[in-house]
């Protein structure tokens, strides 16, 4: 489909733009491995305090750039899949509010008013531009799904009644009402308490009530990142290698089963949280078992269908058909490939971690440990990343009518960040062993042996962490070399929207498994049940049920008594 205008600027600017901050993020990743081994022993470096670097990392590759490729991905496949334009009005709007709320909160973290961490919890505190900004990016990434997506699919019905629901969009839609349910909680935490809080409107806040309600968004926020990636996996992956999507049925399944189990689990991320009754964990634990069920649907329909390609390919054998996938291939859109299997074979540690970090009782050996660093850097640092990476390029050379340049170095990017995110991931789950902490500058003191709070033992780990984190930035170096080299090549066609779209092997239509109304009644009952007794706990039996902000904000009494306190303090 021909692209022009405004609508192009719009679909190019929300991939460079939160690219050009994802070069920040990633070098700020490279600071926190070299702070955290001691090879940079000073807490403050180049102007950055160490948990301004950390915040500016989590937020900007988690949250900025993340949400900024979902919507830029979900625009151009839904316009793409329904073959329907997009509405420039309600596109310039979203625009607006994301960018503008994207600056808002870059102000207060990079100023230092915000060194909150992307998890933002009390009584940390930050200024208020920092909640308001995230709340635009927010309200900004939903305004196409309703004023855009939904009305466009309303026509493409009417036209197309006995159509079924497109695969892709499917997967946006679920994606986005997803989004929305989940923002209701967070939403709720930042107008009611942070904000207030920081603006000086009230003292005093429930930090228990903060969290329970961070991580009712903090868990499907997980799978906001991860669906779009799934989305590619089913619809764009088995045209690459030449075959067909295993299963579409087993895909929307897998989609449906997303809506249902991805809000109900976030107590899983409070095990060790008092306040909240042992029951209640206990049963979020059970939900988050089966919120990986969808993923393990999809790695047997992904596997299946990467099985049906490569013996399209002439592959044979049980195992040796492998060796016909293209790995290395630079041929029309293949070079995209690479992304993909580098994000899955990560994304398979990921999956063994997070089913460690969801048992109750090996939860309690792992939390706040480095290995919750090695897990994510897996999921939202692997597959996720890497899918979004490769589709930023791939959307970028067509919206701009270019070819992709330095295809090798394109190729060989995601498997060195494969390789650094591996060394990065062993490191710090061994180092977890030994009970390493996360959030913590260790090369100031736990890894320094001058210091008496010297850890011998996380030493070596730490080291081998900085290691592999240099060699993932070495892949993204080269990704970056062929992102700006195509983003300033000369235009050799029309600029065009338009996927490597893949077929079905097995197709037989399902018709529950293309309407969103039964699915998303069961996933509201699911949280609602799940959730009315932890909020009632969280709000009455807090341990600390009130706590004031901690930072600048804070009641003059008890700024006076911490100063004091400070003071005494032995140097
Ligand atoms: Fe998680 C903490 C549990 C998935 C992200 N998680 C985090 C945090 C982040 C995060 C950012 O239960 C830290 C939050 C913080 O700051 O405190 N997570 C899970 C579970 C899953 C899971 C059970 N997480 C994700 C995904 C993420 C993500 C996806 C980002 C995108 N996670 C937890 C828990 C915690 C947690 C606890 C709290 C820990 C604590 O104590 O603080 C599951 O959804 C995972 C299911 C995945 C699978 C893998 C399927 C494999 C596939 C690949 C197949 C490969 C193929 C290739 C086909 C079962 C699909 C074959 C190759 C050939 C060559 C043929």
């Amino acid at each position: 489909m021909s692209i022009r205008g405004g609508l192009r600027f719009i679909l190019l600017s929300e991939i460079v733009f939160p690219f050009v901050l994802l070069i920040l993020g990633v070098l700020l990743g490279l600071l926190q491995v070299l702070q955290r081994a001691g090879i940079i022993k000073s807490t403050s470096y180049l102007g950055i305090e160490y948990y301004q670097g950390l915040t500016l990392h989590g937020a900007i590759n988690a949250i900025v750039f993340t949400t900024f490729i979902i919507v830029a991905f979900s625009n151009a496949m839904v316009m793409f899949s329904l073959k329907r334009s997009l509405k420039p009005g309600v596109q310039w709007v979203s625009w607006l509010l994301m960018v503008g709320g994207t600056l808002m909160a870059a102000y207060a973290m990079l100023t230092g008013k915000a060194n909150v961490l992307y998890t933002f919890y009390p009584p940390l505190i930050a200024h208020w531009t920092f909640y308001v900004g995230v709340v635009l990016l927010v309200v900004g990434s939903l305004v196409p799904f309703f004023f855009d997506w939904i009305p466009n699919y309303i026509a493409w019905r009417r036209e197309n009644p006995t159509g079924r629901f497109p695969l892709p969009v499917l997967g946006v839609f679920v994606t986005f009402i997803l989004w929305f349910i989940m923002v209701i909680p967070v939403a709720i935490e930042i107008l009611f308490q942070l904000l207030p809080l920081s603006l000086g409107w009230v003292e005093e806040i429930n930090p228990l009530l903060a969290r329970t309600l961070f991580w009712f968004f903090g868990h499907p926020l997980v799978y906001f990142w991860l669906l779009p990636a799934y989305i590619m996996l089913y619809s764009i992956l088995p045209n690459l290698v030449g075959g067909k999507l295993y299963s579409d049925p087993a895909a929307r399944l897998a989609l449906l089963l997303f809506l249902v189990f991805s809000v109900p689990v976030g107590l899983h991320h409070q095990y060790t949280e008092g306040g909240l009754s042992a029951g209640w964990k206990l049963w979020h634990a059970f939900l988050t078992f089966m919120v990986a069920l969808p993923s393990f649907i999809t790695a047997f329909t992904v596997a299946a269908s990467l099985e049906h390609g490569a013996r399209q390919r002439g592959g044979k054998g049980l195992f040796a058909w492998w060796a016909k996938l293209p790995y290395f291939s630079r041929e029309g859109d293949q070079w995209l490939f690479s992304y993909f299997i580098a994000g899955l074979l990560l994304f398979l540690f990921g999956g063994i971690t997070g089913i460690v970090n969801a048992s109750y009782n090996l939860n309690l050996a792992v939390h706040n440990t480095s290995w919750v660093v090695g897990h994510f850097h897996t999921t939202v640092g692997g597959l996720v990343t890497l899918a979004f990476l490769g589709i930023s390029l791939y959307m970028m050379a067509k919206l701009r009518g270019v070819e992709v340049k330095a295809k090798g170095l394109a190729v060989a990017a995601p498997y060195l960040w494969l390789i650094g995110m591996m060394v990065f991931e062993v490191a710090m789950s061994v180092a977890a062993f030994y009970g390493f902490p996360r959030r913590t500058a260790a090369g100031a003191s736990y890894i320094d042996p001058a210091s008496p709070l010297y850890h011998p033992e996380w030493y070596f780990w730490a080291h081998l962490s900085a290691g592999g984190g240099a060699i993932a930035v070495l892949g993204f170096v080269a990704y970056l070399v062929s992102f700006l080299g195509t983003l300033f090549a000369r235009p050799v066609r029309e600029p065009v929207v338009e996927f490597p779209m893949a077929e079905a092997l097995h197709d037989e239509p399902i018709p529950v498994l293309s309407n969103l109304r039964p699915w998303l009644t069961v996933s509201i009952l699911l949280i609602a049940f799940s959730y009315t007794y932890p909020i009632y706990e969280s709000m009455t039996k807090g341990i600390t049920a009130k706590s004031p902000a901690y930072g600048d904000r804070l009641p003059v009494p008890l700024k006076q008594t911490q100063t004091e306190a400070s003071a005494e303090i032995p140097r």
